[in-house]
């Protein structure tokens, strides 16, 4: 039976099951053997989301049987979803990759793991030596554990001396990156969970977060059941699970949340009801440039600028950005967006805006992160207990790795490669000539593919992350990676495809299999133990990359012992970090905690940054210090509402979002194996307005043909399904190997950012 068949029969055999989203503090297996004490229950991590919920792990002989949410972990007390429940079943499906493989005469045949780990290392010098160092390059992932993102990185920016390393936070959270730095000038959140639990009002910026970080959606319905004045604002493009818990929702038309935040600001000044003194202590205002392009071309490179300008510059700015205005471009009427802004703005409300992949996942991702903070800046409701703006991350270290570790090409662990002291620091730390790593970025992810496109780069080592499901434009990337003379090794747990395409599968330890750390959306590092033997000859993404690199003569730099690895490497890292704005917890600490939120400084977390009161590295003389940027000031940016590259028109009437649903995980791998989250959504299949079915004439349950300019599938229509699309839009989750939206989707992307835009494209829909 092929993969197919497998994931098809597994969907069948039993009836649908709806999975419940919360059960507080229950366990999923096993309660007799509880009962009996049997069982030895361990801390960890959550493997899913970047909520980051602790949990409790029941092993008996050998095997993990079950799961309760940790009631000491700050993040979830004790809570739960789904997911986090059934998640250990994710380490036992049936076709657990348990060799290495190696392809032979064009199939792919086990081999003994060292002998597959000595043709990486020879394929990759051999690589190096024909084609140059900037031929090969890693791909990882926001779900690499901590101490694995940074040896990759070590590797190749310091050993072989290439900035070709990148991760799928690429496609996840660049533009909160980009956002941050531009307007802060540190890639750092500022507030915490605890926010929560003293905010009035909650504004969510087109983030499922009922589906997608339910625990922590749970805990602002427990705050708004206790103090029924608590309002939860729904800013989105479809109704979700959100919306039916929301006070209220305000559906605008795809990409048009820009002019939303530019009017609220336009009447927050109109009515006087900005913090004058927050302002002239704390704001400077910018102008970058404008019309900047979707990226969609080769070699694409784009520079922004920052003007200064003042406020009356910005005031002038707004008036294109009247309520009246704005109702015409976003369908959100004036009165609503006055209530919006008197929420902001209200004297008596704290208020807490989270956002994640819509806002993220734009061509203008970057600016649409800027103007949320300008609401903020503008009412001086920022940093402080209930107050700020909260950019969430979706992936359970994309904060932790990708952030920390700074696995993107124009980064370093708490540095950039541009800048000459962070090489230095790295240099030294790496014991490396501080002449190996490269001073400029090479290719952000897009490019990086299609730098393989191109045949510029010839190898590419592919880790936790499965892009030939989750790439925008999909079959163009995937006949780049296919390309004759193109060397692909791929890590993973299950058999993908991306799996179908590698050269070298190798198969990995997986979470708790092995030790290690995650960092999730509060600045909180998570660490594990290793609580089971792996299966079969799996090693940790981890330790893969130091067989290499020993393999490769660098054995001075890659001095680990196997036995205690994760430890040398914790204690090595935690020399980037060494001042108050960055310090970790140490290694011993990390152990005996239910995590730590850094900067951890004389034995206290820090709760809010850039606040005197509670970050020991701003300057105690003032109130809030924005340490991040050279004048002490945080910037307010005029970004213009700017159309998206592509809409709907004649041909391809239909806005196509694509995104997920509670029960599955990305490209759906783990969830599909887990057998309660497989069958209550078997398959993926695309949610459309019934106006738009009957004038198709199409039926619910039909199949029908939706095709995009790049590519077509076929795929179930659901009428009145759990997310309710509005007229001329469907939307399509895209979990499903089987049915590739991403064959469909744009690879335009925000020219700061670089990420890519899932959540709009023109497609048009047809009975078959
Ligand atoms: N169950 C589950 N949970 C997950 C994940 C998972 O795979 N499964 N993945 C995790 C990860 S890595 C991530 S990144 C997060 C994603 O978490 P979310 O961002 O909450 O979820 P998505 O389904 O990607 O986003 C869908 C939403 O995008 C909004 N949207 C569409 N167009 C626009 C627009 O133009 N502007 C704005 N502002 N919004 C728009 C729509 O309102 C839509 O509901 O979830 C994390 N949590
Ligand atoms: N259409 C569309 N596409 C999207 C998005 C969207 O909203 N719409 N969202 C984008 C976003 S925000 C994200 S974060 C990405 C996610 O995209 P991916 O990272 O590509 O998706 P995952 O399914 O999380 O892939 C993780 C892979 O790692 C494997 N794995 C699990 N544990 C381990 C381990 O310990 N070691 C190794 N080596 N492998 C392991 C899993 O089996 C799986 O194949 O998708 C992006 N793509
Ligand atoms: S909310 Fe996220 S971290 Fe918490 S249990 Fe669910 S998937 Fe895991
Ligand atoms: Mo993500």
């Amino acid at each position: 039976m092929n993969r197919r068949d497998f994931l098809k029969k597994m969907a069948f055999t039993s009836a649908a099951v709806a999975a419940v989203s919360l059960f507080p503090g229950v366990l999923f297996a096993d309660e007799q053997h509880d009962q009996d004490n049997e069982l030895t229950w361990k801390k960890s991590p959550c493997r899913f989301c970047g909520v980051g919920c602790g949990l409790l792990i029941g092993t008996l002989q050998g095997k993990a049987v079950a799961v309760k949410g940790d009631p000491e972990s700050p993040v979830n007390k004790g809570l739960c979803c789904v997911k986090g429940y059934h998640s250990v079943q994710a380490l036992y499906g049936e076709d657990r990759l348990q060799k290495a493989m190696v392809r032979k005469n064009g199939t792919l045949v086990e081999v003994p793991i060292d002998e597959a780990l000595d043709l990486v290392a020879t394929k990759l010098g051999e690589t190096i030596a024909k084609s140059g160092k900037n031929s090969v390059s890693i791909y990882g992932s926001g779900q690499w554990a901590i101490p694995d993102g940074y040896v990759a990185s070590k590797l190749f920016k310091g050993c072989i001396g290439t900035n070709n390393v990148e991760a799928n936070a690429r496609l996840c959270m660049s533009s909160a990156v980009t956002g941050f730095i531009s307007t802060f000038g540190l890639d750092e959140p500022m507030g915490c969970y605890e926010d929560i639990d003293h905010a009035d009002t909650f504004v969510l910026w087109g983030n499922n977060m009922a589906e997608m970080h339910p625990v922590l959606f749970s805990r602002i319905l427990d705050r708004r059941q206790k103090n029924p004045d608590v309002k939860i604002i729904d800013l989105a493009t479809r109704m979700t699970r959100t919306s039916s818990m929301a006070n209220h929702t305000f559906l605008f038309y795809p990409n048009t949340d820009i002019a939303i935040a530019n009017a609220i600001c336009y009447e927050i000044i109109r009515t006087n009801s900005f913090d004058k003194n927050f302002i002239e202590d704390h704001i400077a205002f910018k102008k970058g440039k404008v019309n900047i392009g979707y990226g969609l071309e080769d070699h694409f490179s784009f520079s922004d600028e920052a003007k200064a300008v003042n406020f009356n510059d910005y005031k002038k700015f707004l008036e294109d950005y009247t309520p009246e205005k704005v109702e015409k471009i976003t369908g959100v009427k004036a009165a609503d967006i006055r209530y919006l802004a008197s929420l902001y703005s209200g004297k008596k409300r704290n208020v807490v805006s989270f956002w994640c992949m819509g806002v993220n996942q734009h061509t203008r991702g970057t600016w649409m992160n800027n103007v949320i903070y300008n609401i903020h800046l503008l009412v001086g409701k920022i940093s402080q207990p209930g107050n700020g703006p909260f950019s969430l991350t979706g992936q359970p270290s994309a904060c932790g790795t990708v952030r920390e570790v700074g696995t993107l090409t124009h980064k370093l662990p708490h540095g950039v490669v541009t800048n000459k002291k962070d090489r230095k620091l790295a240099a030294k730390i790496w014991q490396v000539p501080v002449e190996n790593i490269p001073d400029k970025p090479t290719y952000h992810t897009v490019e990086m593919f299609r730098a393989l496109d191109r045949g510029d780069i010839k190898f590419m080592w592919i880790q936790v992350t499965n892009p030939m499901v989750t790439m925008p434009n999909l079959k163009r990337y995937r006949d780049a990676a296919k390309k004759e003379d193109r060397f692909i090794v791929v890590s993973d747990v299950y058999p993908t495809p991306t799996t179908d395409i590698a050269d070298v599968i190798l198969p990995s330890a997986m979470w708790i299999e092995r030790e290690g750390m995650f960092g999730n959306s509060e600045r909180r590092t998570q660490h594990w133990d290793q609580l089971l033997s792996p299966p079969g000859e799996a090693i940790s993404d981890g330790w893969q990359i130091i067989e290499v690199a020993q393999r490769l003569g660098y054995k001075q730099q890659f001095y680990y012992k196997k036995e205690k690895y994760i430890e040398q490497i914790w204690k090595e890292y935690t020399q980037f970090h060494d001042d108050p704005k960055h310090r970790m917890a140490s290694y011993e600490q990390l152990k005996k905690f239910p995590g730590v939120m850094w900067p951890y400084v004389e034995g206290k977390e820090t709760t809010w940054r850039y606040n005197s009161k509670y970050d020991p590295a701003a300057s105690p003389q003032k109130k809030f210090d924005f340490y991040g940027k050279p004048d002490h000031r945080a910037w307010i940016w005029l970004r213009p509402y700017e159309s998206p590259p592509e809409s709907p028109n004649n041909e391809y009437p239909l806005w196509l979002c694509t995104g997920r649903v509670i029960e599955h995980w990305h490209s759906g791998s783990m969830t599909r194996r887990i057998p309660v989250l497989h069958r209550a959504v078997p398959e993926a299949y695309m949610e459309m307005h019934p106006q738009d079915a009957k004038s198709r004439g199409i039926r619910n349950g039909e199949t029908v043909q939706v095709k995009s300019r790049r590519g077509s599938i076929k795929i179930k229509v659901v009428l009145n399904g759990r997310g309710a699309p509005v007229e001329g839009q469907v939307f399509v989750p895209f979990f499903d190997e089987n049915l590739l939206i991403n064959e469909l989707t744009i690879d335009a992307f925000c020219p700061i950012s670089k990420q890519p835009d899932y959540k709009k494209c023109a497609v048009q829909v047809e009975r078959v």
